[in-house]
């Protein structure tokens, strides 16, 4: 059986609307699971929704409606934007789902049976909006009177009974795991974060509230819901089939990435592998976190009116020239910034002059002056061989990047090729070969042709459709789009459909 590779996204809060952010998030992870897929592994790619929660619970009340109309309404629009972006998840786990509870009752029965939870009072600082606790040295008053989590939230003192995962008897094996395994947390930068987090010393954990309903009940005493980090990290777990441990669970468990923004990684580089410790599951093998874009300089927010919708913009200039600025703007594991110029230029640039291009100059030509067919290979020189060469390594030279998230590194190794390819146009001219020699002019589109192809198909996980139409166009069979399939050459006289441009470039309207 083919090896097995298993992805995740973190599920989304569904206390507000999907926006670039999450788009990204979902993006990024998709590329490597379609990559995988490519490359032979038997893929499990889940993401889904957090629907729990005294957040939630407020935007419910807010918009005015029970809690449980207005999860399944904004769960449906996560899902639809997934889909509109073109995410091919395998599972979306919603938390609200009798497999999701069924699966956290259990794991907090066995957790609890074996004096892992304990019941005890938590007193400390809470900020609704993180739905996270704080320490006290966390926490900075404002000079308005306002006590703050770092991330700017209002805390507040909260006393109340709560049952404890007994967090603080892990802190030395989480240490010496980490020592074991330096790749499970990426990249470096929040390593680093970890550890020190970590080395500072770690206080059990409060895994229940009673001041709000919205949660999975607490098996055994009904006054308690869990809190709803503990129970969204199960999702993970929940997802597979868990507390049946064959099937799915046995398939796919470890995975071997959590894909997260950077301020989650705690929940998911400490929290997650003790509980998972405690329960004798194993862990996940890397937990990578990406970094947050701003829109114009400025963090996104409603109130700011600068979210940025990833339908609307996929509207606009198609999903896969979005799919690609996401994950060309900026190093993947640091922050960004979004703008739409920023989009525009490379997506006029990269897109249209750059890949678009290279097409163009190439199947129009073969479609008039070859008779529409595949021209045959005929007799290379050093340089056809050359480019040839550059081309058909470069998934190999893009696996390594993809392996480590390095998604801006890998698109930078398949636009090495595209600009080889432009400047082997720009020098052998085939349309001036026309006349002189047709034979050589054969030879020459069809160079390209066959950099064309192992270019479109490294790039089919960050541009599923474009590149699709691009490898219809050079008579590429539907089932034969894989890493595997690249061996084996394209049949001379194949013949081809007529060419369409793929990437139009784009031209802002001016203002009147
Ligand atoms: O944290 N830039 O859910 P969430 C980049 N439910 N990524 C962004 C982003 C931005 N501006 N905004 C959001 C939660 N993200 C929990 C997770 S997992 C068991 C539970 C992405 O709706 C990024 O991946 O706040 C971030 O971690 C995630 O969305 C947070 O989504």
């Amino acid at each position: 059986m083919s090896k097995s590779f298993t992805i995740t996204t973190p599920i989304y809060y569904v206390n507000g609307a999907p926006h670039i952010g999450h788009a990204y998030t979902s993006v990024a992870a998709d590329v490597m699971a379609r990559w995988k897929r490519m490359d032979g592994y038997d893929v499990f790619f889940l993401t889904g929704t957090d629907e729990h929660g005294q957040k939630v619970e407020q935007a419910a009340i807010a918009a005015g409606t029970d809690p449980q109309s207005f999860v399944d309404a904004v769960a449906a629009d996560f899902k639809a934007m997934a889909i509109a972006m073109n995410v091919s998840f395998d599972d979306f786990i919603r938390t609200t789902e009798p497999r999701h509870l069924a699966a956290c009752a259990e794991l907090w029965q066995r957790l609890q049976r074996d004096g892992h939870i304990y019941l005890g009072a938590y007193e400390g600082w809470y900020a609704t909006r993180d739905e996270a606790f704080y320490a006290e040295d966390e926490t900075v008053l404002r000079p308005d009177g306002v006590r703050v989590a770092p991330s700017g939230a209002p805390v507040d003192w909260v006393t109340e009974p709560s049952y404890f995962f007994r967090l603080s008897v892990w802190q030395d094996r989480l240490r010496a795991f980490y020592d074991a395994n330096p790749d499970f947390i990426g990249p470096a930068g929040r390593r680093n974060e970890v550890l020190s987090f970590v080395r500072q010393g770690l206080k059990d954990l409060s895994i229940s509230r009673t001041s709000f309903r919205w949660g999975v009940p607490v098996p055994g005493d009904p006054d308690h819901v869990m809190y709803v980090w503990w129970d969204a990290l199960v999702n993970y777990i929940s997802a597979l089939g868990y507390p049946d441990q064959g099937g799915a669970f046995a398939r796919f468990w470890p995975a071997d990435l959590h894909l997260v923004g950077k301020e989650i990684i705690r929940f998911h580089a400490v929290f997650w592998p003790a509980f998972l410790m405690a329960a004798g599951i194993a862990l996940p093998k890397r937990v990578f976190a990406n970094g947050w874009w701003t829109a114009d300089g400025e963090k996104m927010s409603k109130s700011v009116g600068n979210v940025v919708e990833p339908r609307a913009l996929a509207a606009e200039f198609g999903v896969d020239a979005v799919r690609y600025f996401l994950l060309r703007e900026v190093p993947f594991g640091g922050d960004g910034d979004f703008s739409r110029a920023g989009l525009i230029r490379r997506l006029n640039t990269e897109l249209a002059n750059g890949l678009g291009n290279l097409a163009q100059r190439t199947l129009p030509q073969i479609a008039r002056n070859c008779g529409a067919v595949l021209p045959p290979a005929g007799a290379r020189t050093v340089e056809d061989e050359a480019l040839l060469a550059q081309a058909n390594g470069l998934v190999a030279a893009m696996r390594p990047s993809i392996d480590r998230q390095a998604l801006h590194e890998a698109l930078e190794e398949a636009w090495k090729v595209i600009r080889a390819g432009n400047a082997y146009i720009d020098h052998h001219a085939p349309w001036a070969l026309k006349t002189t020699d047709p034979e050589r002019m054969a030879t020459v589109l069809r160079v390209v042709v066959d950099t064309l192809r192992p270019v479109a198909t490294a790039l089919r996980p960050f541009m599923p459709d474009s590149m699709d139409r691009m490898l219809d166009q050079i008579g590429v069979a539907p089932d034969a789009r894989d890493f595997a399939s690249l061996e084996t050459p394209l049949a001379d006289g194949l013949s081809l459909p007529a060419p369409q441009g793929i990437f139009p470039r784009f031209r802002e309207a001016v203002p009147a």
